[in-house]
């Protein structure tokens, strides 16, 4: 099996500054993961008693992996700036750096304390260099179809590194030597599916169109669909996005009509657009469930999106019933 390591040195057609940016940032993950499989043994459990720019409590675990990230980072000089979903403002790195990184240092926050999968969530922008003077929100204001490299790692049963430099999508999963070695190459989620993913208790709260298709995969074999559906919710974006890279399925986040999540819960920047980039890569699809996630305008670093993601066949009648 093909180590981490040897497989960046053989990705030439990556500029090795891009290369060394996203080791950086799985050094970091590799810190991140020590913290988080020691849990209570290393006091990293229960709440921080401080807030994030989102307006959530944070835990002392989000506050560990994202100083984690941001110290990593800082000491690479490939590093123009960073932006993290636990901080207010980007964080300027080297004037001379060419890449941002935007993160959400641990997705599934909800979760930590109780032992279920949560992960770190990554996407790599380059830096437009004709544009002159000091690091502006603006340079990280991006396409998701203008990633140059994205992933995540999923602290869960395995620990597991997911990642796109937009040439495929490669895993590779962590031993006890603390080595990352490759399992799959290529993964690609399949167009039909059985399987929804979508937090059922707001169901009162969705618009129409949701309501329509949600009603469609709950009538089963005798309803418009003609087939059974299953359904998961792991309330962790990453765990659910890797079950549907390995085996198919469709996650949904959808907008209602809660002020909370008017626009949607799921932000744009450092959730939907780098676990986007790894939908699209392995075959899949992701919208806001009008239009290609991908190729959303940013507007905000924090901007919160609806999610439809996964087997395209299902992202894509979502599209239609939405008109
Ligand atoms: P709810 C985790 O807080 C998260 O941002 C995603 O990882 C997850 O899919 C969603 O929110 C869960 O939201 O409303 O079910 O708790």
């Amino acid at each position: 099996m093909q180590t981490f390591q040897h497989y960046l040195q053989s990705q030439n057609q990556v500029a090795p500054e891009l290369r060394d940016t996203v080791r950086s940032v799985v050094s970091a993950c590799l810190n991140i993961s020590a913290n988080v499989r020691l849990g209570a043994l290393a006091g990293v459990l229960g709440e921080a008693g401080t807030g994030n720019v989102q307006g959530e409590a944070q835990k002392k675990l989000d506050v560990i992996a994202n100083q984690i990230l941001i110290d990593e980072l800082k000491q690479n000089p490939n590093v123009a700036g960073l932006a993290s979903e636990e901080e207010d403002d980007f964080v300027a790195c080297h004037e001379q750096g060419e890449y941002l990184v935007l993160f959400d240092p641990l997705d599934g926050s909800s979760n930590i304390d109780v032992n279920i999968s949560i992960g770190t969530i990554f996407s790599v922008l380059k830096r437009d260099k004709t544009v002159s003077g000091s690091l502006k929100v603006e340079d990280f204001l991006q396409k998701g179809a203008q990633q140059v490299a994205a992933g995540y790692v999923l602290y869960g049963v395995q620990t597991v590194l997911v990642l796109t430099f937009k040439h495929g999508v490669n895993v590779f999963t962590l031993n006890e030597q603390g080595e990352w070695l490759q399992t799959h190459e290529n993964p690609k989620i399949p167009e039909q599916t059985a399987e929804f993913a979508i937090n059922m208790s707001n169901q009162r709260h969705w618009e129409m169109p949701v309501q329509q298709y949600i009603g469609e995969l709950l009538a089963g074999k005798d309803g418009a669909r003609g087939k059974n559906y299953n359904m998961r919710w792991v309330a962790s974006m990453v765990a659910e996005v890797h079950r549907i890279l390995m085996r198919g399925g469709v996650f949904l986040y959808p907008k209602d009509n809660r002020d909370s999540s008017k626009a949607g819960k799921l932000r744009l920047m450092y959730e939907a657009n780098p676990l986007g980039l790894i939908v699209a890569q392995s075959g899949g699809k992701i919208t806001n469930a009008r239009e290609n996630m991908l190729e959303i305008q940013p507007t905000g670093l924090h901007q919160r999106v609806a999610v439809v993601l996964g087997s395209a066949e299902e992202v894509e009648r979502v599209r239609e019933l939405h008109g």
